[in-house]
């Protein structure tokens, strides 16, 4: 009778223990998701960030971009940050298709740092990797030739093992390109009017108004944040004058992939991703942005209304766990207040610029890409490692596929790439221009094609990896060098303290 009634207590707290574990695993499975539909108040004007000034040197066109320490309000009081010339993010920096560009980096904060110019075609000396050090009080002065198409590029630090620490503080900006040759005079293009930069990011913070990087209950993907600032300002809005209106979407966030939209639904043309216009514009109500990725949208405004872009849960691909990434999460991003009287825009023409196609019958190389744990075909970022080395103006069709449970993506650097095929398929409309980083939902192969075209240098490589940052910072990165025809890879040359990557 005592055996009966031992098992029976056993029983009562077996039983117990389940309801428990049950019920945190649904109160675990529904706090995993944020909405702020409705619910932000958009009382804030957005700020835009300033055309950063130039000037002519030798025939160059010359910046300056310092990196600092400063503050700013993003509603939790005064939250210590970094930014380029200023307390948080950084000027426009705009050049011209054709133009000898400078940048002198300075960097004026405590720690060591880089300056990566993303979707940037250049020479891989100039490119800003981890291995283009800027110590404390130091300086780097990268030149090249800008010669690519009209496209809205960014910057931002690249230093292995702290890129989103960086990023996370404040350290980005835009890098626009003019070329009257791949633009379209109809498409709004007034700076700061018609033509507004939206750098999306998400944020957290601590309960002393820091920024807070930790990384959510099995996210696994670093960071993701329940406040989302554009172009530093919390609850932004923007007053439209015009009756429509190009906004240059930039997803600077960490992990956070958006799938933007508008609150009433409605449509608006896709006209550019990241390396440029695509050849047709694209009417839809969503697009999907993951980090590091662009999207250029045309919005069509009524006098007197408001719209509100929002990001819509999605799914990441990624099986049963997305809203562990932030799939679930729904997010309202920027309200849109239209005056009473719009200045007319043409309407967006349906055809928009010509997009030369590389052929897989140009393809001298094809090269397996599996992105897995954190590693790239097994392999981890090694400073002094060189994965491959593509010989200058040939033609590679790289195919890639995301093998596990965990949102990943592809950031090359030099080339703007084309997706030739998505399972097999023909790519849908907003992946069918110029891409330099391209979302990978699990399972799905992707066959890229790119052209590694002018510059080679054996001996300093360019980084390919996932953009999600705390994944590229762990080691999820790879190097190569682009080698004159015929040539060999040569040997990094890498100061020994950083040689094994992360340094804390
Ligand atoms: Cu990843």
């Amino acid at each position: 009778m005592r055996l009966r009634r031992v098992l029976a207590v056993i029983g009562v707290v077996v039983l117990l223990l389940c309801t428990v574990c049950a019920g945190a695993g649904v109160w675990l499975w529904n706090s995993q998701v944020i909405s702020t539909a409705d619910e932000v108040d958009f009382t804030r004007p957005l700020a835009v960030p300033p055309l950063a000034p130039s000037r002519m040197e030798s025939g160059r066109r010359v910046f300056d971009l310092k990196a600092q320490a400063g503050t700013h309000d993003f509603g939790h009081g005064q939250t210590p940050t970094w930014g380029f010339n200023g307390d948080v993010l950084g000027p426009t920096l705009r050049a011209t298709r054709g133009e000898q560009v400078q940048v002198n980096v300075t960097n004026a904060l405590d720690q060591t740092t880089t300056v990566h110019w993303h979707g940037m075609h250049l020479p891989a000396a100039a490119d800003g990797g981890p291995h283009h050090l800027v110590g404390p009080g130091k300086s780097w002065s990268p030149t090249w030739k800008v010669d690519q198409p009209a496209a809205t590029l960014w910057y931002h630090p690249h230093l292995h093992g702290e890129t989103a620490k960086h990023v996370y503080r404040g350290l980005a900006g835009l890098f626009l390109i003019d070329d009257p040759a791949t633009s379209v005079d109809a498409l709004p293009h007034e700076y700061g009017v018609d033509d507004v930069p939206v750098i999306v990011q998400d944020r957290k913070f601590d309960g002393g108004g820091r920024l807070d990087d930790t990384p959510g209950f099995m996210s696994g993907v670093g960071v993701l944040g329940d406040t989302v600032a554009v172009n530093g300002t919390v609850g932004p809005y923007l007053d439209v004058t015009t009756e429509r209106v190009r906004l240059r979407l930039l997803n600077g966030s960490n992990a956070r992939v958006y799938d933007f939209g508008f609150a009433d639904d409605r449509r608006f043309a896709l006209v550019g991703t990241d390396g440029g216009l695509l050849s047709s514009a694209y009417d839809t109500d969503r697009i999907m942005l993951s980090p590091g990725e662009r999207a250029e949208i045309v919005v069509t405004m009524k006098p007197g209304e408001r719209a509100v872009l929002r990001s819509y849960p999605q799914d990441l691909g990624t099986g049963p766990f997305g809203r562990f990434t932030g799939g679930a999460d729904t997010l309202d991003v920027l309200q849109l207040r239209a005056a009473g009287t719009l200045a007319p825009r043409p309407a967006v023409p349906s055809k928009l610029v010509e997009i030369p196609r590389l052929a897989r019958a140009d393809a001298v190389q094809q090269r397996p890409f599996r992105l897995s744990g954190h590693a790239i075909n097994s392999k981890q970022m090694e400073m002094t490692r060189i994965d491959f080395a593509p010989e200058r103006d040939s033609v590679e069709i790289w195919k890639v596929v995301n093998n596990d449970g965990e949102p990943h993506s592809l950031h090359v650097h030099d080339v703007q790439f084309q997706v030739l095929t998505r399972d097999g398929a023909a790519p849908p409309p907003q992946l069918s221009g110029w891409k330099d980083t391209i979302y990978l939902p699990g399972d799905v192969t992707f066959e890229l094609i790119m052209r590694f075209s002018d510059f080679a240098d054996p001996n300093t490589p360019y980084m390919f990896h996932c953009h999600v940052l705390f994944h590229e910072d762990a080691g999820m990165m790879g190097q190569f060098v682009v080698v004159p025809p015929g040539g060999k890879p040569g040997v990094i040359d890498h100061p020994s303290h950083l040689a094994h990557g992360g340094h804390h």
